[in-house]
């Protein structure tokens, strides 16, 4: 045992993987799904529960729409608002907090904007984080040679908040969204920001139109990058897959803890709902973070300019 191994910060923490959503479910029957969630969180102790991407509808980036008031359908303008107030309320009267995702239509001025969103929601009830999708993959056009379509990049903005770790839950705790695992520099900027877990949640079809060849990897590549980034920054990661066959479509599940070690201390075994629990103790990041990966004492960051300075090879 190392001397910083004898501190605890324990985090009692969830993940509540979500089976597939309809496209004609309503947000009361999904938001009904989540509170059996949270009930049997607390029941397992759990203070904190990280919830998938895009958690309240189908993952709706699968179909081209062309009317706009079909695609804000499955936008939140208010959160929490009248569909997800009962989730808000129970989570609070249980004393838990949580990490959602959705599609946020947000008013500036005259101006619409729509990011897909996460928030973080201490267990006193109050927001107290916001991120908004950087890194959204697919493509903008309508690809009918696609069996499904991935439009993330049509229906939403580049988040414009960046990656800003919160206070909370008596750490530091930061948030990304599905295709923002597979990036390193999304760990190393929160973890260059002090955060000691990141959050996340994912939809990942186990069908890649472009690259067919690498669908049997998908499993794969989803806990070879979160191991990665957990191990090379020294942080816990939480990932909460949006799971199964939904609308016709597999979606990947292997929703999974992961310790500052880089070791998945807890997975799914399912491709329905089901929550996963672990005591997440946050002096663990420590003994990564002042031995191997001690950026202080081991960056050299004069060598590392391309990073942000170009956006891909010349
Ligand atoms: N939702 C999301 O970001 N999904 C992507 C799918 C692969 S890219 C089309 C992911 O990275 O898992």
């Amino acid at each position: 045992m190392s001397q910083s191994s004898k501190l605890s910060r324990p985090v009692v923490s969830a993940v509540a993987q979500l089976g597939p959503i309809a496209r004609s479910d309503s947000r009361k029957v999904v938001v009904d799904r989540m509170i059996a969630l949270l009930e049997e969180a607390k029941v397992r102790g759990a203070e904190l529960v990280v919830f998938p991407e895009l958690a309240l509808t189908t993952f709706f980036p699968r179909w081209y729409m062309e009317e706009q008031d079909e695609i804000d359908t499955f936008f939140e303008t208010e959160m929490p608002g009248p569909d997800t107030q009962a989730f808000f309320d129970r989570a609070k009267e249980l004393g838990i907090g949580f990490y959602l995702g959705y599609a946020e239509l947000a008013m500036e001025g005259d101006t619409v904007h729509r990011y897909n969103t996460s928030i973080l929601v201490e267990k006193s009830g109050e927001i107290v984080s916001k991120y908004r999708k950087v890194h959204l993959p697919g493509h903008f056009e309508h690809e009918p040679w696609r069996p499904f379509q991935h439009l993330e990049k049509r229906y939403f903005e580049t988040g414009d908040i960046g990656f800003q770790p919160a206070k909370a839950f008596g750490g530091v705790i930061s948030m990304a969204l599905c295709n923002d695992r597979r990036w390193p520099e999304m760990y190393r900027v929160n973890a260059l920001r002090g955060a000691e877990m990141l959050l996340l949640g994912y939809n990942t079809p186990i069908h890649y139109p472009p690259v067919p060849e690498h669908d049997h990897l998908q499993g794969f590549h989803n806990h070879l990058c979160m191991q990665a980034g957990a191990y090379q920054n020294g942080m816990w990661v939480l990932a909460a897959a949006k799971a199964g066959k939904e609308e016709g479509c597999d979606l990947l599940g292997q929703s999974c803890i992961i310790a500052p070690t880089g070791e998945i201390v807890a997975q799914a075994s399912t491709l329905e709902d089901e929550l996963i629990v672990h005591v997440c103790d946050l002096e663990r990041t420590r003994e990564i973070r002042e031995n191997i990966f001690n950026f202080a004492l081991h960056r050299e960051p004069q060598h590392y300019g391309p990073i942000t300075e170009m956006k891909g090879p010349k």
